[in-house]
């Protein structure tokens, strides 16, 4: 008895090694290759959904900062809409006392303005913060962005999608000092 297994034990292991060796390798190509397949197929959705070019980005955003100390500043920015309607709904910056979505507005001949809670982000449509239009108004820039030329922003939206951008403060120009003749009338 012992002895026929002690001669019979080793024979199974060796049938395993040499039939199974060759059939696992020789699966091993053809998982390598379903799995390049199944990337491809992966690559193939990010590329179309990219290659529309509706990608929800903040660009040229500028900060025209007050001339006078207390008053504030003026922010600018392009918003492109990505593949769905958004809005955004806060831009905050750790640096600023406090930092308003304000839209100069038309009303009875005189230039007044208004407080925005959220502003529509269509999809695939450009969204501009402009002189004399939609700006942001910001109280209080720390004077370490002002000495560094630039103020860290986030730009928050409706679908939770969060967008830090650094703008690039600029000292005051024409454009500035309009703006900030009608925010006094506030
Ligand atoms: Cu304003």
């Amino acid at each position: 008895m012992r002895t026929s297994l002690g001669i019979g034990m080793p024979r199974p292991y060796i049938g395993i090694n040499i039939v199974f060796e060759p059939k696992f390798w020789s699966f091993q190509p053809i998982m390598t290759k379903h799995l390049s397949i199944f990337f491809a197929g992966l690559a193939a959705v990010f590329l179309t959904s990219c290659g529309q070019g509706d990608v929800l980005l903040v660009k040229d955003v500028v900060v025209n900062l007050s001339p006078v100390e207390g008053n504030p500043s003026a922010g600018y920015a392009t918003i492109e809409g990505g593949p769905d309607d958004v809005s955004l709904v806060s831009v905050t910056a750790d640096d600023v006392m406090r930092m308003e979505m304000h839209e100069t507005v038309e009303e009875n001949g005189m230039a007044m303005m208004k407080t925005l809670g959220k502003v529509p982000i269509p999809a695939g449509k450009t969204v501009k913060f402009e002189p004399g239009g939609k700006h942001l108004m910001i109280w209080g820039i720390g004077g370490g962005s002002v000495a560094q030329g630039s103020l860290r922003m986030i730009f928050i939206f409706s679908n939770d999608d969060r967008i830090q951008v650094d703008a690039t403060i600029k000292k005051a120009g024409a454009a500035a000092a309009d703006d900030e003749k009608a925010d006094s009338t506030e």
